[in-house]
C-alpha cells in the first residue's frame, strides 16, 4: 500500500511518540530470584561458616569453617592451601560432612569420627583470598621484605579461630599434604600458643634438593605447568595448553625449558623469572628450605611427618625435616615420623595396592587409625598417650609395618664398607671390588635428541584425575629401560638370603664423559624371579626401590656449576631417596645407569653453557659416557643394609 506524504507527516510524530514510550507500556520481568539466597540448613550435620579473617597487614583470607552441630569442646583441624578452600570444602551437595569433604579431606574418616572442627583457609593472593600470591612464599626477610609470611598468616588466623569459635576447646592441629604440608610445616617457625599438634604430609621443603621444582639441580619441566596455572592468575583460571598427546614430543620439539616458557608467556610470572635467576642452589633456595629453617628454631610443636615411599612430587622433604629436627627432641616426645607404599597423599585414600603392587591390607586406613588418630587424641583432646614409636615405617618386599626406634637404621654419612654394592665388568653387580685385568669401564653414548623416556611412551601429562597414571609411575617396569643401548643395567646374582635395607642408598659412580656437562641417573632395583606364581604379571618385574638423578656441573659444589673436564674419570656422590625395603631370595638386585630421564628432567645439553633454561639447539651434542670400574676409579652403590625385622606391628 502506498503512503501520501501529508499522512507520512503525520505519522511520523505519532510513530515517535509511540516509539518514546514503549518502554513504559512493556511489562517487566517479575523478579523470581532473591538478591541473596539463604540456604536452609536445618537438616544438616553441620554448620557452613565462611569468613574473610583480617590478617595484621589488614589483608582477609576466605577461611570456611565446617563446625559438627551440637559441637562442644571441640578441637580445631587447621588447612591451609592455595588450592581453593570452596571446592575443597563442597565436593558433594550433601546434608553431610562425611561427603562434604570426601575425596579432599585429608582425614574425613578422622574429622568425622573426632567431632572436630574442620576449617580451610585461601592463603593470600588465591582464590576467595585478597593480598598478593607468591610461590611458597619466603619468611620475612632477606627474600621478603614485607612484615608477614605463612608464619604470621597461620599465626593470626588460629588467633581469631580461638577467639571467635566458641564450640572451640581452644585446641588446634594443622595438617596438609605437600603445598599444604610446607604451610603446615609454616605454622611451626612461630607456632601460636593454640598449636597443639602437627601433622605435615608430604611436605615440599626444598624445591632444589629433591621436591617439585629441581633434584640436585636437574629442573623438572613440568613444574612450568604449576607455574603456569598457580601464577596466571588468582582462580587458576588459565589451563596450561598442550599440542601433543605424548609429553615426551611436547618437551623434545620445544627444545629448551626457557624455549618452552617463552612460548607461554610465562616471561610475565613472577616465579618463573626468579628460577630463570637462580639455576643453582644458592642462597635463594637455601633460605627457603624449610629444613634448615625448622633447624634454626626450637622444635616444641608435637609434629607427626608422613612420608609416601613413591611419592612422585615430593620424596626428599619429610625425612629431611625428620633429619634436621630430630636431635632437637631431646625427651623424645615431639618428632614422629610415619611412611608407607604411597604414592604423593595416597595415604588418604585406599592404601591396599599401588599400580602392580599389592600390599594385603590397607595401609593408608592402617594409618589413620593407628598412628594419625592416637596422636591426634592425645595432643587435641587430652587423650591418652598415643604409644607411637618415633617411627612407623611399612616395609615393601615383606609387606609389614614396623615399629622402628629410628630413621635411618643404618646410620647416616658413615661409611659402609661391607654394603657396598659394586658395579662390575659384565655389567655386574656384586660385594666384589673390582679387580685389574678385566675392561675398566662400560660406555653408551648419551644423546639429547633421543633421551631415555622416564616411562613407556606415550607419556601422560603430571594429573591426577581422569584415570591418569603418574601418581604410581615409580612402581612402572624398568625393563622399558634396561632394554636401551644408552642405559647400563647392572644386576647381581639371584640373593640366597633376604636382603633388608632401611634407610638412603648412596650412589658413588666414577664417570667420564667426552662433553663438558652431563647428567647421572641411578635406580636401585628389585628384579623378581622369571616367574612369580602367585601374581604371573611380576615375573622378572623390574621395581625400582630408590631413584635420583645428579646434575654434574654441580659435582663440585651445589652453589657454583663448573664444566666438566672431557675425557677425565671423576667420583659422582650423591643420596638417593630412602628406601625401607626387603630384597627377597631368589629376587636379584639391579643399578640401573642413565644419563637422561626425559622428560621427568629436563635435558643436559652435555656441552657447558652458563645456564641450562637459556641453552640453544647447538649447544645440545651427544656424547660417550663412561661409567668406571677398575681399582682405584671403583663405582658402587652404598646400601644401608640392617639385620632383618623381627618384631612386626
Ligand atoms: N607437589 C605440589 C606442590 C607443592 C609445593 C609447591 C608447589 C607444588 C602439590 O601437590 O601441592
Amino acid at each position: 500500500m502506498s503512503v501520501t506524504p501529508l499522512r507520512r507527516l503525520l505519522t511520523l510524530p505519532l510513530a515517535l511518540l509511540a516509539g518514546l514510550s514503549l518502554p513504559a507500556q512493556q511489562p517487566t520481568l517479575p523478579r523470581e530470584m532473591p538478591a541473596e539466597f539463604k540456604v536452609a540448613t536445618g537438616t544438616w550435620d553441620h554448620e557452613r561458616r565462611v569468613v574473610m579473617i583480617p590478617m595484621r597487614d589488614g589483608v582477609k583470607l576466605k577461611t570456611i569453617i565446617l563446625v559438627p552441630k551440637g559441637a562442644q569442646g571441640a578441637p580445631i583441624l587447621l588447612t591451609r592451601t592455595p588450592y581453593n578452600a570452596a571446592e575443597l570444602t563442597a565436593h558433594a551437595a550433601s546434608a553431610h560432612l562425611g561427603p562434604v569433604l570426601q575425596g579432599y579431606d585429608n582425614v574425613t574418616d578422622l574429622t568425622l569420627e573426632g567431632g572436630y572442627i574442620r576449617v580451610v583457609q585461601d592463603i593470600r593472593g588465591k582464590h576467595g583470598s585478597e593480598g598478593d600470591y607468591a610461590m611458597t612464599l619466603p619468611l620475612r626477610g632477606p627474600l621478603n621484605a614485607s612484615a608477614v609470611d605463612h608464619a604470621t598468616d597461620t599465626w593470626d588466623t588460629l588467633d581469631w579461630l580461638v577467639k571467635n569459635l566458641p564450640e572451640s576447646n581452644g585446641r588446634a592441629a594443622i595438617l596438609g599434604i605437600s603445598y599444604d604440608g610446607f604451610l603446615a610445616l609454616m605454622g611451626l617457625v612461630d607456632p601460636h600458643p593454640a598449636l597443639k599438634a602437627a601433622v605435615p604430609m608430604n611436605p615440599m621443603v626444598d624445591g632444589w634438593r629433591g621436591d617439585d621444582w629441581f633434584h640436585n639441580g636437574a629442573f623438572s619441566p613440568s613444574s612450568l605447568v604449576y607455574f603456569y596455572e598457580q601464577q596466571a592468575s588468582r582462580g587458576n583460571e588459565h589451563k596450561w595448553w598442550t599440542s601433543h598427546f605424548d609429553d615426551y614430543n611436547l618437551y623434545l620439539q620445544a627444545g629448551s625449558t626457557g624455549d618452552l616458557a617463552r612460548s607461554r608467556g610465562m616471561e610475565q610470572l613472577g616465579f618463573w623469572r626468579k628460577v630463570v635467576e637462580h639455576p643453582a642452589y644458592d642462597a635463594f633456595w637455601q633460605q627457603q628450605a624449610m629444613d634448615r629453617i625448622l633447624a634454626a628454631r626450637p622444635l616444641v610443636v608435637p609434629t607427626l611427618l608422613v612420608h609416601s615411599l613413591f611419592d612422585a612430587e615430593d620424596i626428599y622433604g619429610a625425612v629431611a625435616v625428620w633429619k634436621a629436627l630430630k636431635p632437637k627432641d631431646r625427651k623424645g616426645d615431639l618428632l614422629y615420623l610415619a611412611m608407607g607404599p604411597w604414592n604423593h597423599g595416597g595415604q588418604i585414600k585406599e592404601g591396599s595396592t599401588l599400580g602392580p603392587l599389592r600390599f594385603s591390607q590397607d595401609t593408608a586406613l592402617q594409618f589413620r587409625r593407628e598412628v594419625l588418630k592416637p596422636f591426634l587424641d592425645q595432643h587435641l583432646k587430652g587423650g591418652p598417650p598415643s604409644g607411637l614409636p618415633p617411627v612407623s615405617a611399612f616395609e615393601t618386599g615383606t609387606n609389614a609395618w614396623r615399629k622402628l626406634p629410628g630413621w635411618p637404621l643404618a646410620g647416616e654419612g658413615t661409611p659402609h664398607p661391607a654394603t657396598r654394592y659394586h658395579l662390575g665388568a659384565g655389567l655386574t653387580v656384586s660385594a666384589e671390588a673390582p679387580k685389574a685385568g678385566v675392561a675398566p669401564f662400560e660406555e653408551f653414548v648419551s644423546d639429547p635428541a633421543k633421551p631415555v623416556p622416564f616411562r613407556a611412551r606415550p607419556i601422560q601429562p603430571v594429573g591426577y584425575d581422569n584415570g591418569l597414571t603418574w601418581p604410581q609411575w615409580h612402581t612402572d617396569d624398568q625393563r622399558e629401560a634396561s632394554g636401551r643401548t644408552d642405559v647400563l643395567a647392572f644386576v647381581s646374582e639371584p640373593l640366597k638370603a633376604p636382603l633388608r635395607i632401611s634407610g638412603e642408598p648412596v650412589a658413588n659412580l666414577v664417570a667420564s664423559t667426552t662433553g663438558t656437562d652431563a647428567d647421572w641417573v641411578v635406580k636401585v632395583i628389585d628384579v623378581y624371579p622369571d616367574e612369580v606364581p602367585a601374581q604371573p604379571g611380576l615375573g622378572g618385574y623390574q621395581q625400582m626401590v630408590s631413584a635420583d638423578i645428579f646434575r654434574g656441573r654441580y659435582r663440585e659444589s651445589l652453589e657454583q656449576a663448573v664444566p666438566i673436564k672431557p675425557g677425565e674419570a671423576l667420583p659422582y656422590r650423591f643420596a638417593l631417596p630412602t628406601a625401607n625395603h626387603v630384597f627377597l631370595p631368589g629376587h636379584r638386585i639391579m643399578v640401573q645407569v642413565q644419563s637422561s630421564w626425559f622428560p621427568l628432567y629436563e635435558r643436559n645439553p652435555q656441552t657447558f653453557v652458563p645456564n641450562i633454561f637459556l641453552a640453544k639447539p647447538t649447544d645440545y651434542r651427544p656424547a660417550t659416557h663412561r661409567i668406571w670400574h677398575a681399582p682405584g676409579k671403583d663405582s658402587f652403590v652404598e646400601l644401608p643394609v640392617v639385620p632383618l625385622a623381627t618384631t612386626g606391628k
